[in-house]
């Protein structure tokens, strides 16, 4: 029995949760015998994506591939997650238009100072050194989205009350 293939494409700033939620998210639909995979910095800009940086044309083309890869995922019915800052409205918006309603949007909200705050790999701390330049938030744009799917508050609310919204949003739309 074939699933029905999606992405839940995570979007948000540098330590706002986006892996973390969906670390949970995955560990949930496994529990459910869900197939699925989760794309993320380790897996796709330590590989397909090594020869990109963070300018503006850079994080374009690693967004475009993800999209792709997300595709072929999603065709052979594997729900996918994708954790990337994805900082750009119009580059998120080109993968809605090649996925449809197969993406789902999910905006992790989370202040820049609490992502500031929890800063896990000290980059926010480098960043506002200049140790590091064009990094999102500081002195990179991110764009947040205007009509995503779905909306979590990492800094109001539990990890896994967020990916119990995902799964109730799942459920919802009958993807699982
Ligand atoms: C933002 C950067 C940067 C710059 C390195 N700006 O918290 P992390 O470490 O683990 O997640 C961040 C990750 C962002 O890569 P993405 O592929 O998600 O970005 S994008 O979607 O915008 O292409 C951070 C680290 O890489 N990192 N330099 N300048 N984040």
């Amino acid at each position: 029995l074939k699933q029905r293939g999606t992405v839940l494409w995570f979007t948000g700033l540098s330590g706002s949760g986006k892996s973390t939620v969906a670390n949970a998210v995955e560990k949930r639909l496994f529990e459910e015998r869900k197939l699925t995979y989760l794309l993320d910095g380790d897996n796709i800009r330590h590989g397909l994506n090594r020869d990109l940086g963070f300018d503006v044309a850079d994080r374009m083309e690693n967004i475009r591939r993800i999209a792709e890869v997300s595709k072929l995922f999603i065709d052979a019915g594997l729900i996918t997650l994708t954790a990337f800052i994805s900082p750009f409205r119009e580059d998120r918006n080109k993968v809605r238009e090649l996925l449809g309603e197969r993406f789902i949007e999910v905006f992790v909200d989370c202040p820049l100072e609490v992502c500031e705050d929890r800063d896990p790999k000290g980059l926010y701390k480098k960043a506002r050194a200049g140790k590091i330049k064009d990094f999102t938030g500081i002195d990179s744009l991110y764009e947040k989205p205007t009509s995503p799917e779905i909306i979590i508050r990492t800094d109001a609310l539990s990890v896994d009350a967020c990916a119990n919204e995902i799964i109730h949003y799942l459920e919802v739309k009958k993807f699982i």
